[in-house]
């Protein structure tokens, strides 16, 4: 069976970690029958240059996660991890210290940067990088051209600015209010080799309770992706990443708030609509604590599916997992 995810970082490399435990099982119940491919398409929206090296914050989650070297109470990082080069930088006034490179993350860092620098697309550095790591999923950028979400938030001096992503979520915790969204370099970008592909071959294609603004969102925004999406014969099931009204990690709402979108499971559902309607999710999966929105979609058409979503450790995530998958094969997620 082949699945494709799209990915943002921490909830989609969590969700897909699972995913793979999953998986693991199955083809343990089936005495190894045919095992499952895994492709996520990640977001790299978040990427950014800083002290003249390439970061890929969503890329590098996906990959430490699922490689067994995240720092797994951030979600993000390595595990192990010093700063001796961060604090040492800080001494420079470089103005960088709101953003923390790790010793051990800088090194993947300098890798890329060098590999990109010599000529190799972004796609071909993430597979070297992935063979030392082997996350047991084909990792792909959404794109190979570089494109940065921005937040348009209010200057001093009156009207607006433009502000790195990561620096409106980092540096000032989503906390300054985001008028917009603009994913700088879009416009003359295209979908990285492979991912087209990977949406209409699949058999079935996930939306994980990623920030459906800022990283799936950034991904369906690229030119291709959005019609591969429509396009293909997989069902595409979603699982929802706000959970009883509020952002289960991260600041998805205040993301959905500039665009007008209500923090709630149904509300997310309906931002990415219906196939039938013109969207893009054949099903979705909605938090026990959400029971009571599942009425109001299934009258709207809706096929959904009501199960515990905290991705509170991997057995619990491969039962999410294991729901989805069900929701969309047998309309069931039980
Ligand atoms: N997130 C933080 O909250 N603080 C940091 O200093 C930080 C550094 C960092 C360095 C490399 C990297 O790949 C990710 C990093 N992140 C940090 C996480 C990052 O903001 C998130 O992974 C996503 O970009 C937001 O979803």
């Amino acid at each position: 069976m082949k699945i494709t995810v799209l990915s943002g970082g921490v909830g989609g490399a969590r969700f897909t970690r699972g995913l793979l435990a999953h998986l693991a099982t199955t083809r343990s119940d089936r005495g190894g029958g045919t095992s499952a491919e895994v492709t996520v398409i990640a977001n790299t929206g978040d990427d950014m240059w800083l002290h003249g090296v390439r970061i890929c914050p969503d890329l590098d989650t996906l990959m430490y996660t699922l490689g067994g070297g995240v720092h797994e109470d951030q979600g993000w990082g390595r595990a192990g991890e010093s700063r001796r080069t961060s604090s040492e930088l800080s001494h420079y006034d470089v103005d960088s210290e709101w953003f923390t490179l790790g010793d051990l993350d800088l090194a993947t860092h300098l890798a890329r940067t060098g590999l990109l620098r010599s000529g190799q697309t972004l796609s071909q550095v993430t597979e070297r990088l992935c063979r030392r790591w082997e996350p047991g999923v084909r990792l792909l950028p959404m794109t190979d051209q570089e494109v940065e979400t921005h937040v348009v938030v209010d200057a001093a001096a009156g009207g607006t600015r433009l502000l790195h992503f990561e620096e409106w979520w980092v540096r000032h915790r989503a906390a300054l209010p985001a008028r917009a969204f603009v994913q700088v370099g879009l416009e003359s970008a295209s979908a990285a080799p492979g991912v087209v592909a990977a949406l209409l071959d699949a058999d079935v294609v996930v939306l994980p309770p990623s920030n459906p603004v800022v990283s799936i969102g950034t991904i369906l925004a690229v030119p291709g992706i959005w019609e591969a999406l429509v396009a293909t014969a997989a069902p595409v099931v979603g699982i929802s990443p706000i959970v009883g009204g509020a952002a289960v990690r991260g600041m998805a709402d205040a993301c959905l708030r500039a665009i007008g979108v209500e923090t709630s499971a149904a509300a997310v559902a309906r931002h990415y609509g219906r196939r039938e309607a013109g969207g893009v999710l054949d099903a979705w999966l909605i938090d026990t604590v959400d029971a009571d929105a599942a009425a109001g979609l299934r009258s709207d058409g809706w096929r959904v599916g009501v199960a515990p979503t905290l991705m509170t450790d991997v057995p619990a995530t491969a039962e999410i997992a294991a729901r989805a998958l069900k929701l969309v094969v047998t309309g069931h997620p039980a």
